[in-house]
């Protein structure tokens, strides 16, 4: 039996793939309407962590999934990703210039280009997902739809969004600030992780559960290190404007825990992650390497 790759050559190997897999499932640039295909492009490809794809595989993985397979589902999850980034750096939102090291894509293209690049790529990330067979049926393929349909919209990133446009000024409490990211940032996690399972021979129900509870953590302590991260690194590490949240009074875990509670929420859910992942053995390494990744990341 092969060993596994080790983490970073193995999450470098994701990265690359995942670059050439969105860049074929995008639009070609100069397929017409050129502009709105190189501004779908631009938000895509040639930055981000690849957390979620990371996360799609790393998932697939433990559910014994085919690379060719998870790559579909990977692409879907990443294009609502960068869909949420356009919409979010809007001026109507966040008001940010920069992302991913680079200008905004409001900023680089225009307004209404920015707008509608975002609508093309979540319309993009569904068509990916409905058109190329990634599941081992055609029931597990339309779950992967209802999942990020799901997590994409009211009842989850779009919803968290809203959550946390009321929120600004207001000072939110502990519980109300995670109901906040379970949507906004959780949501897009954790179908990552279930997409990416589905990919695989069905678990148990035990295990299927055990598995949503990781990913709600992981979602979790993705927000928590953002926020300490927002408040700690500086903007050329971040590739997006550092002290941001704090300049907007926006309700934070460290606006609202202190730093050093913060980073004890932090380690908590790291734990919390890893003990759900304990009962896989072998199976959820990759996982847990995954969860050490997002708590340690600097960037
Ligand atoms: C429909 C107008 C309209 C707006 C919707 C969907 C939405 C606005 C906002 C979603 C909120 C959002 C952007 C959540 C994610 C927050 C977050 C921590 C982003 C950074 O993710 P990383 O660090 O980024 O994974 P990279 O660049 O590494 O991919």
């Amino acid at each position: 039996m092969t060993r596994p790759l080790a983490f970073q050559p193995w999450m470098t190997a994701v990265q690359a793939r995942m670059e050439a897999a969105l860049a074929r499932h995008l639009p070609p640039a100069d397929a017409l309407p050129a502009r709105l295909h190189d501004a779908m492009r631009y938000a895509t490809l040639g930055g981000g962590k690849r957390v979620r794809p990371l996360l799609v595989f790393a998932a697939g993985e433990l559910a014994g999934a085919a690379d060719e397979a998870l790559e579909v589902p990977a692409a879907a999850v990443e294009m609502i990703h960068a869909y949420s980034l356009i919409h979010d750096d809007l001026p109507c939102m966040d008001d940010d210039s920069l992302r991913r090291g680079k200008p905004t894509v409001h900023v680089e293209f225009d307004y209404a280009t920015a707008l509608l690049a975002g609508d093309a790529l979540q319309a993009q990330a569904f068509l990916v997902l409905a058109g190329t067979p990634a599941a081992a049926d055609a029931a597990s393929q339309l779950r992967m739809v209802e999942l990020l349909a799901q997590a994409a919209g009211s009842r989850g990133m779009c919803g968290g969004q809203q959550i946390d446009l009321d929120a600004v000024g207001r000072r939110l409490d502990e519980p109300e600030l995670e109901m906040m990211h379970i949507h906004k940032t959780g949501a897009l996690i954790r179908a990552s992780v279930m997409l990416g399972a589905l990919c695989g021979a069905p678990l148990a129900a035990a295990e299927g559960a055990r598995l949503d509870h990781f990913a709600k953590c992981a979602g979790l302590l993705f927000q928590v290190v953002d926020d300490i991260l927002d408040a700690t690194a500086d903007t050329a590490t971040l590739g997006k404007t550092a002290g941001k949240d704090q300049k907007d009074d926006k309700p934070t875990y460290v606006s609202i825990l202190g730093l050093g509670q913060a980073r004890i929420k932090a380690r908590a859910l790291e734990e919390e992650a890893l003990a759900a992942l304990a009962p896989f053995g072998e199976r959820g390494q990759r996982l847990a390497a995954l969860a050490r990744f997002i708590a340690g990341r600097s960037f």
